[in-house]
């Protein structure tokens, strides 16, 4: 990684024009437990993690933000800060400081547009579950706050810019939920956070100080914002369907006032319900393995142009229906799950965590739908190396693993790991692209 005084004699070699540059830094973060819930408004454990993006930054006058990144690859922006900052094509980089800037500026109701020239550098795998572009985001957001002369934690809380930011990554395309912002700007050294939402709440809960959190990229990457964002919204707007059929049978029950925002309303909202009379409604709204959109748009009495424009755009029905019910069950237990993994980290059972992280990629694959031939090898492999519980951690379909091994097992496990899937299952003769994961503080300036 670039250390800090290379990052900023790099800044001064790039826009030699610019003022002296200040640095801030947004780590990633992988998710123990809890996949697919935040945007429903259901809780998630995360943490925080070492690899982490840094930025380079200095306030130009003219208005223009230019981003240049170490890495080559990227190609360098330039473009012009102001109260409507017109999207780039899906799977532009920039689009992630478009939005953190352009949230900004209306959160804030700033009439004035300053510009910034940013350096950009990260140790963070893109496209690995780990949340890079959550903490692009972030970042961009700490480098113009800095700009704008605002104090993050004074002038901004953190769990204000946290919900900002959530909101603001929808700019990209993604239909997600606050968990990745929430982390990454609110992590603690040494714990997960067990986040709920609406409004964003964050409590802590140790890491096992005798196992470490090992992270496994399965070498599958997952574009979230260009080539697999339909894949990835296919989550969300199941959920919406649920949630709209669920609306339907509760107002039948409960009066024609109930409104159901996000399945999480059934719980945290005015129906206040507990896990066994939310589970009876949700069985009652959807009583069969699958529907078709025909008997969804008759169970709601909407045309099929009103479904897909209230819940599912433009997602393809598969053959035979959509699978709501197992999709739902995913977020009945996976809620449970993370209730429990919070005890569980807090009263120090590693062991109970790990069956809880086993039980929660079962679910993720079986019924939520999310994991992939890779993802199952990995997992599989893990177990067999030594991992009290493996699971895919992030969207899916790719990107990594979490696994929580006991210390003295992990050597073992990365030989285990790297032979049994890396070698013999994808063939891949370089290094393994595998790592421990510190749980470290969130987002700030150096
Ligand atoms: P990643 O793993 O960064 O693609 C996405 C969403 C999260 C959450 C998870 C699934 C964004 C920015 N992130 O994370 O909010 O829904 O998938 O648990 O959309």
């Amino acid at each position: 990684m670039i250390d800090v005084e290379e990052l900023k004699r790099r800044f001064r070699e790039c826009y030699p024009e610019a003022g002296e540059a200040f640095v801030c830094r947004a780590p990633g973060r992988v998710n123990l437990i809890g996949e697919h819930m935040d945007y429903n408004g259901l809780p998630v454990l995360p943490m925080a993690i070492a690899q982490e993006i840094r930025i380079a930054f200095a306030p130009r006058t003219d208005g223009v933000i230019t981003m240049q990144n170490v890495d080559p690859n990227y190609p360098r922006v330039r473009f012009e800060n102001s109260d409507d900052i017109e999207r780039s094509g899906a799977g532009s980089w920039e689009n992630y400081c478009k939005a953190a800037v352009q949230s900004l500026n209306r959160n804030l109701e700033k009439t004035s547009f300053p510009g910034m020239d940013l350096l950009i550098t990260a140790d963070l795998p893109v496209a690995a579950g780990l949340s890079s572009s959550s903490a692009l985001v972030v970042a961009c957001a700490l480098a113009y706050l800095g700009v704008l002369d605002q104090t993050l934690g004074r002038d901004v809380s953190r769990l204000e810019l946290a919900d900002m930011m959530a909101r603001a990554e929808q700019y990209v395309g993604t239909r997600g939920g606050g968990m990745d912002q929430t982390v990454i700007l609110n992590g603690e050294a040494g714990h997960a956070c067990k986040i709920d939402f609406f409004p964003i709440r964050v409590e802590l809960a140790p890491v096992p100080d005798d196992y470490a959190i090992v992270v496994c990229d399965s070498l599958v990457k997952v574009e979230k914002s260009g080539a697999a964002l339909a894949r990835f919204n296919a989550g969300p707007w199941a959920c919406r369907l649920a949630c709209g059929l669920i609306e339907q049978q509760a107002r039948e029950e409960f009066g024609d006032e109930v409104e159901l925002k996000r399945l999480g309303d059934l719980w945290f909202g005015p129906l206040c319900l507990t896990h066994d009379e939310a589970r009876g409604l949700c069985e009652r709204a959807i009583p069969k393995e699958t529907m078709t959109l025909a008997e969804v748009c008759a169970r709601l009495g909407q045309t099929e142009e009103m479904v897909r424009r209230r819940y599912i755009d433009t997602m393809q029905e598969p053959e035979g229906g959509f699978p709501l019910q197992r999709r739902l069950r995913h977020q009945l237990t996976e809620f449970k799950r993370v209730e429990t993994a919070r005890d569980a980290l807090q009263a120090g059972d590693a062991e109970e965590m790990g069956r809880l992280m086993n039980a929660s990629h079962a679910s993720c694959a079986d019924d939520f739908g999310i994991s992939s031939r890779e993802l199952d090898a990995l997992v599989a492999a893990a177990r067999e190396s030594g991992a009290v519980g493996s699971r895919l951690t992030g969207a899916g379909f790719g990107g990594a693993t979490v696994n929580l091994v006991p210390l003295e097992k992990v050597e073992a496990f990365i030989a285990g790991v790297t032979a049994s899937y890396y070698h013999d299952f994808l063939k891949h003769a370089g290094e393994p692209p595998i790592f421990v994961a510190e749980a470290r503080s969130g987002a700030d300036y150096y």
